[in-house]
């Protein structure tokens, strides 16, 4: 790429007609994206032949359509496992997954944990509406305990799934959660993580307008939305509110809201947000605040170094390489017993 040279979001556009309903948050994130690859682009010196998305089934998961991109609309809950040979095949490519709350973990959950697990280098957008969209409003492995809904008419009695909590279980090391209608932080966040080297995990809160409006609307509102998320950034207070006049402690082995200058606490008391740390404690803390009793945390939660799948199989296949008595497939197929007929 010419030095200098920087794409827009429109050369990430594709001639394809967006077919979501109006109103629905997945305008809003493929926005986001088309913002942040010119500013990816130009940070990791990428030209837009390197990338690469990858689907499974879902309203969502039609979004390879809008990138002018290579893409690649699988199937229901396997889009990790096609991400992962992409990525195996060709790891110049950078590779991001799209994916709803039941593609990701209901059918796909056993793929979404290992390729989570084994930190291969891919972007997964993990759109989290709640609820089955494009099947029309079935309840999700992430829908609230007593969500009514076309499967649960009278209230759902599972507990969900809480995706950073799987994420950080799995032991995942990139982990960051953002709003749709935040198109400046979800489109910074997809920089973070496509500069991460290893799996990287955004949970995008969406709202379906049409089968479960207003979901993360206890958070999204308005009104009250200063007081009831916080935004957090590495080497930053975990302060927030209307008044950023609150923030986040460490009380025994728990994370308490305090006011500055109440209870004797001071902005020297607040924790300061470490991404970076290796043990999980805290950010799984982060990532399972909920609104009432705490802020609901977006931003990159978790971003930790470590060796990728990718890598170690590069690695491991040029080493055995080196003494293998098989260099082509001519010496594979002469290989062991022959014969001819
Ligand atoms: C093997 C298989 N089982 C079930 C389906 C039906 N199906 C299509 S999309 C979907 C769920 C989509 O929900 P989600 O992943 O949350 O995406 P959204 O539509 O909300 O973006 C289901 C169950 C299918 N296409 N294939
Ligand atoms: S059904 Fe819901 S998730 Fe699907 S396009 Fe419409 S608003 Fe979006």
């Amino acid at each position: 790429m010419a030095e200098n040279f920087k794409y827009t979001p429109q050369d990430f556009k594709s001639d394809q007609e967006v077919r979501w309903c109006p109103g629905c948050g997945d305008h809003f994130v493929l926005n986001a994206v088309q913002k942040a690859l010119p500013e990816v682009s130009h940070v990791l010196n990428y030209d837009i032949e390197r990338y690469v998305f990858v689907s499974g089934i879902g309203c969502s998961s039609r979004f390879p359509y809008y990138m002018k991109t290579f893409g690649f609309h699988g199937i229901h809950g396997r889009a990790s496992a096609i991400a992962t040979g992409i990525k195996c095949a060709n790891p110049t490519l950078s590779v991001w997954q799209i994916t709803g709350d039941g593609d990701a973990l209901a059918i796909g959950g056993n793929h979404f944990i290992h390729a989570v697990r084994r930190n291969i280098d891919i972007n997964i957008l993990l759109f989290n509406n709640e609820i089955y969209g494009l099947t029309k409003g079935q309840y999700s492995p992430t829908s609230k305990l007593g969500s009514i809904t076309k499967t649960s008419p009278f209230g759902t009695v599972e507990h969900p799934f809480r995706p950073g909590e799987l994420v950080i279980g799995a032991q995942g090391k990139f982990f960051a959660r953002s709003l749709d209608i935040d198109v400046k932080l979800t489109s910074e966040i997809m920089v973070e993580a496509a500069k991460h080297d290893g799996t990287s995990v955004v949970e995008i809160l969406q709202n379906c307008v049409i089968y479960n409006d207003k979901t993360h609307g206890v958070i999204t509102d308005k009104e009250n939305r200063e007081d009831r998320i916080i935004s957090i950034r590495h080497g930053e207070k975990m302060v927030f509110g209307k008044n950023r006049d609150k923030g986040l402690i460490l009380s025994g082995l728990s994370l308490k809201v305090v006011t500055i200058g109440q209870g004797g606490f001071s902005i020297d008391d607040i924790l300061t947000h470490d991404a970076y740390e290796a043990n999980p404690g805290v950010h799984m803390m982060l990532a399972n605040m909920a609104y009432p009793e705490y802020p609901v945390a977006l931003g990159v939660i978790r971003n930790v170094k470590e060796t990728t799948y990718d890598d170690n199989v590069r690695d491991q296949v040029l080493e055995v390489m080196k003494t293998a008595k098989i260099k082509n497939v001519d010496d594979l197929l002469n290989s062991g017993d022959t014969w001819d007929v």
